[in-house]
């Protein structure tokens, strides 16, 4: 192992955009749509009645549509349009549940026959804070409601296939996020950089950083090899409402997209915080290349 290798061995990183889609049928598969309340029985959140909503949709900032319970009759989860264009206020006129984008549910439920369910009555570390796996779409946790009690989602048999992103501009960024983020869809499009960190802000989305803020964006914090140069601990920014990758190439000039390998970690969840720290082994070779890629969660 010579001097020059080290030298040559750089850290990169990149963005992947997915493409936009637009959802309005129910997020969840035939095969696993129901949670369980022992005093109303089984909740569908799948239906596919010609005459009523498909379903409920599950959002990467708010769910929406109707699930179904032959006791309790419709539960609206929202109507998909809440007030500031990004998340239920949850009154009267503007409610539904809410998800954080990391997996965490909130807000309300109504059936007219049982009243409000509650899904935002426990911290953000209650083991049974009704919640979904972004990894693999399952839900579990409970829901509350006065009414008719406990419901449970963690049935084993309530996953949601995909996270709903509409994106009515196609410019690469989801409504509610630009709504959020600037107010309406028309600030940002598909070439603006509005934090001016060289970052585009549809990157800026794709990664979950902040588009308003300079200093945030998906950068490497970190890299130590090992002394034969087979091994790397990288540390890299992260945020909760991403997944990530790692991958390698022998020579980025002639790497296209699609010739880099994926690290023996797959895709996986970020660590508590900011960051992520992970060890990753890969062959030895005159120089080597990496980068961490952020992934929206269950996007095609
Ligand atoms: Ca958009
Ligand atoms: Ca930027
Ligand atoms: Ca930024």
């Amino acid at each position: 192992m010579n001097t020059k290798y080290s030298s040559n061995i750089l850290t990169v990183l990149v963005f992947i955009s997915l493409s936009p889609q637009l959802v309005a049928d129910a997020t969840f598969l035939n095969t696993d749509k129901s949670a369980w309340s022992a005093n109303t029985g089984w909740i569908s959140f799948r239906h596919d009645q010609p005459a009523s909503p498909e379903g409920v949709v599950f959002g990467e900032s708010f769910l929406s549509g109707y699930a179904y319970s032959a006791n309790a009759g419709w539960i609206n989860f929202g109507d998909g349009t809440p007030s500031n264009g990004h998340t239920y206020a949850n009154t009267l006129s503007d409610y539904g549940v809410n998800h954080d984008g990391a997996g965490k549910l909130s807000g309300f439920a109504w059936s007219a026959n049982t009243g409000w369910i509650n899904f935002g009555w426990a911290g953000s570390s209650d083991p049974n804070r009704p919640r979904v796996n972004l990894l693999s779409g399952v839900f579990s946790g409970f829901a509350w409601s006065a009414n008719t009690g406990w419901i449970n989602l963690g049935t084993g048999q309530l996953t949601t296939a995909s996270m709903a992103c509409p994106d009515t501009d196609f410019d690469g960024m989801a409504d509610h996020w630009e709504r959020s983020s600037f107010g309406d869809l028309s600030t940002a499009n598909a070439i603006t950089d509005t934090d001016a960190d060289g970052v585009l802000d549809k990157n800026e989305y794709a990664a979950g950083t902040n588009p308003n803020n300079a200093a945030s964006y998906l950068k490497i914090i970190s890299q130590i090899y090992s002394t034969d140069y087979t091994q790397l601990t990288l540390e890299f920014t992260t945020t909760p409402s991403r997944l990530y990758r790692i991958e390698y190439a022998d020579d980025l000039g002639l790497a296209p997209v699609g010739t880099w390998t994926d690290s023996s970690l797959g895709t996986f969840t970020p660590d508590a915080g900011n960051t992520t720290t992970k060890l990753i082994s890969f062959p030895t070779d005159a120089k080597k290349f990496f980068r961490a890629v952020a992934i929206r969660p269950l996007t095609p």
